[in-house]
């Protein structure tokens, strides 16, 4: 670990290490997570953290101490900080209003400084208003666990009752971007996004990506577009990273190696219709961070978070790891949303727990391993 360490902070030599994918844990930083760095340097295999500054608001700018601290708070215990997820994506970069390009610039801005401080990937999203959506955080499994679930009917209703039913505290509802003190502007956002349509929201990021990815090239920074989550248009609004003929569009917008993808196996494999392993077969060389998780889905549309294994849920983690295995992927990859299990959800972020997602490297190197001959040393 430690010669790992040196080697990253010479030159940031992870990226494309040895032919072996270097596996990496989301850590919400100090004061911000439950979980401590020290936890996590006892799971087996984890060489990377990927960390954000998450009290920064899209379109803020991301000051070069912080991004500094943060970097050496996470070198100093071990671990590289090569991947952060996310930067996020001001909204008027998206509608393509007016005020887009001074946004533009302080994105570029954070590129810049995160290139130089050794970071290599940067995941972000282009869904519009809001990031993943679920209907309940606890939802309860046989075996006393609890985990994340959408339930369609009562997620997909008219946006502005479901406002009003939170804010007259009748509905219990919790979605990243419907906290209380955004509600009343999100009902404005929802304005502005009229007439903007799958083919506006893709003009409005190939103008966005025109604009970065030659400062990624310059930096040597990769984009990394998480899948939208759930992978279809909800309320309206539209979705364009949801299926092979999506990512195909996306990642020609600007055909370059920096122009990326978040490999998010739950956020795509909600839509059944998604052929995970031909995906991954067909964009690994745009694949930079892989998100390996499972979920169950009702025919109906509802989808439960499951354990990682693959007999456990709908999707094939064994045939993807082995895809990415046989075509040597290098990238970055982590564990995504747990269960809450052995009664964390008390103290836990939703979905971001120790114990399951501990549980989940652990199975994801066994396959890794199994489907290869472990030349990591
Ligand atoms: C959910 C995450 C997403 C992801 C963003 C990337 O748990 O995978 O929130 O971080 O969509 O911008």
């Amino acid at each position: 670990m430690l010669i790992n360490v040196l080697i990253s902070k010479d030159g940031g030599a992870f990226f494309g290490h040895n032919g072996y994918m270097t596996m990496t844990w989301r850590w919400f930083g100090e004061g911000n997570d439950s979980i401590t760095l020290e936890q996590i340097r006892q799971i087996p295999g984890v060489e990377g953290i990927v960390w954000s500054l998450h009290d920064l608001q899209a379109g803020e700018v991301w000051p070069e101490e912080r991004i500094k601290e943060t970097m050496d708070l996470i070198e100093k215990a071990g671990f590289n900080g090569e991947v952060v997820e996310s930067v996020n994506i001001h909204d008027s970069i998206k509608i393509g209003s007016p005020d887009r390009d001074k946004y533009i610039d302080i994105y570029i801005n954070t590129i810049e400084k995160l290139g130089k401080a050794g970071v290599r990937v940067i995941c972000y999203n282009f869904m519009p208003v809001f990031d993943w959506v679920r209907t309940d955080l606890y939802k309860e499994a046989r075996d006393g666990s609890n985990a994340l679930f959408y339930e369609k009917a009562k997620a997909e209703s008219d946006p502005k009752i479901l406002i009003k039913e939170i804010l007259d505290g009748g509905k219990d509802f919790t979605m990243p971007g419907w906290e209380p003190e955004r509600l009343a502007s999100i009902e404005k956002l929802f304005d502005a996004y009229k007439g903007v349509d799958e083919e506006k929201l893709t003009a409005n990021c190939r103008y966005f990506l025109e604009r970065i990815i030659p400062a990624c090239e310059k930096y040597d920074v990769k984009m990394a577009v998480h899948p939208d989550d759930p992978p279809w248009p909800i309320y309206g609004l539209p979705r364009i990273v949801r299926s092979a003929d999506h990512i195909r569009r996306y990642l020609k917008l600007v055909d370059s190696p920096c122009n990326g993808l978040t490999f998010c196996t739950g956020s795509l494999g909600a839509n059944g219709e998604n052929d995970l392993v031909a995906m991954a077969d067909e964009f690994h060389d745009r694949i930079h961070f892989a998100h390996l998780r499972n979920l169950k889905r009702d025919p109906n549309g509802d989808f439960i978070e499951c354990s990682h294994r693959t007999q456990d849920g709908d999707v094939d983690l064994t045939g993807l790891v082995e895809l990415l295995r046989r075509r040597d992927y290098n990238g970055y990859l982590r564990p995504d949303h747990g269960r809450h299990i052995w009664g964390e959800e008390e103290t836990c972020r939703p979905g971001y727990g120790l114990y399951d997602r501990a549980l989940g490297v652990m199975y994801l190197l066994g396959l890794w391993d199994a489907f290869g001959k472990g030349e990591r040393k």
